[in-house]
């Protein structure tokens, strides 16, 4: 059985990776209406990722006992001015979630709960990867400096990315 403090925290991340799945759905929306077609199925994929992610918290909470308690998600942010921009926004957001995700391991290993902490280790993980791939793209961009060009190539490249 998982214990309240940790179980609370559990749902409020599901909260978390449901926004992370809405905003990431919000910038794949802005890069289509940009007419960047690879960096928004970049975004829609990351999106999906994301949605995993919460299914991975609401599953472990079940399995340990625990009962899933849904909130409202927030509103994201619709658009942005360049895709530098809202690329630095999705690296920010996802150091956000680092720190989150760091904060419940903290959480796990003070409560003793070992399930829960293997079950974050996974997270722990992906963060690493989900900050270096966004940064990738953070440093592309400020190297080319939004050309159009140089940004018609990047899409291309993202557009890879299932
Ligand atoms: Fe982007 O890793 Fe979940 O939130």
């Amino acid at each position: 059985m998982i214990g309240k403090k940790l179980l609370d925290e559990f749902n409020a991340q599901i909260n978390e990776e449901a926004f992370s799945a809405y905003l990431y759905l919000s910038m794949s929306a802005w890069f289509e209406s940009v007419n960047l077609p690879g960096f928004a199925s970049w975004m829609a994929a990351q999106s999906r990722e994301e949605n995993d992610h919460a299914m991975k918290f609401f599953s472990h909470i079940l399995e340990r006992g625990g009962k899933v308690s849904l909130e409202a998600i927030a509103r994201p942010t619709p658009e942005w001015k360049t895709p530098l921009e809202a690329f630095e926004a999705a690296l920010a957001h996802e150091k956000h979630i680092t720190g989150r995700i760091n904060g419940l391991m903290d959480l796990a290993i003070a409560e003793k709960d070992h399930a829960s902490a293997s079950f974050l280790r996974w997270f722990v993980d992906e963060q690493v990867e989900e900050e270096a791939s966004t940064d990738a793209v953070v440093q592309k961009l400020l190297l080319t400096k939004n050309a159009p060009g140089a940004l018609f190539m990047i899409d291309r490249e993202l557009a890879a990315r299932n």
